[in-house]
């Protein structure tokens, strides 16, 4: 079983190498933030808040997402792997991710850190909000989206770095596909190091 998790600032691709990795591995791929967004189209007793938190570039609670993914995860089928993308967030769903993991004995996922500067993340953004339509794709909430992501989503690396988890990290800009041919590169490398 091969598990990753694309970890990022926002705009940094996460969602849009996941799908490509997940075609390319044969892997099911799952982005917490399209499941926070189905649950808001699906008009639940959940959606309000989740997105008036959205909108304004906060996390939604941890306890909300872990119960959302592993509900999601349990549902699946009989997978070759998973790769999660945007998912942990913080310091407390790493902890969390590990050992539901342990739990199951599954292999601890990758994570694959894609390295990206902020203007081109800005840029990115900004873009897609001219199509995404996203309620959170204009640049007041993208900055907070990058404040949030330094104070609560950077101190998931110092959780893989503490726990010996592994990690790689990648160069993010390039075209898509550049990017994706380093991506496999380093997975691969991963792989024939690794006994899976
Ligand atoms: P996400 O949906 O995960 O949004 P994201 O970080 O903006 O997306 P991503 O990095 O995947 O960017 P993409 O590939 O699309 O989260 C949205 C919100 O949901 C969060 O702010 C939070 O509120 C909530 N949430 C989600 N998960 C959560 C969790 N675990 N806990 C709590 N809350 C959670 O790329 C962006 C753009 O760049 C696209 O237009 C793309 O085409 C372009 N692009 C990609 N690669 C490029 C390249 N190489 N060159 C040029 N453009 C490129």
């Amino acid at each position: 079983m091969l598990n990753l998790l694309l970890f990022g600032p926002p705009g940094s691709g996460k969602g849009t190498q996941s799908e490509l990795l997940a075609d390319h591995y044969g892997l099911e791929h799952i982005s917490t933030g399209d499941l926070l967004r189905e649950e808001v189209a699906k008009g639940t007793e959940l959606s309000h808040d989740i997105e008036a938190l959205i909108s304004v570039g906060k996390l939604v609670p941890d306890h909300l997402i872990l119960d959302l993914l592993f509900k999601h995860i349990n549902q699946m089928g009989n997978k070759k792997g998973l790769i999660l993308d945007g998912f942990p967030r913080t310091y407390r769903q790493a902890e969390e991710l590990v050992k539901e993991f342990n739990t199951r004995q599954w292999p601890i996922p990758l994570l694959v850190a894609l390295d990206v500067e902020e203007e081109e993340l800005l840029q990115r953004l900004l873009e897609r909000g001219k199509i995404s339509g996203r309620s959170d794709d204009h640049e007041e909430t993208i900055r907070g989206r990058f404040k949030v992501y330094h104070e609560q989503s950077e101190p998931v690396i110092q959780y893989f770095k503490e726990s010996h988890s592994p990690m790689i990290e990648i160069e993010g800009v390039g075209a898509i596909e550049e990017v994706t041919e380093n991506l496999v590169r380093g997975i691969d490398q991963f792989i024939s190091e690794t006994t899976i």
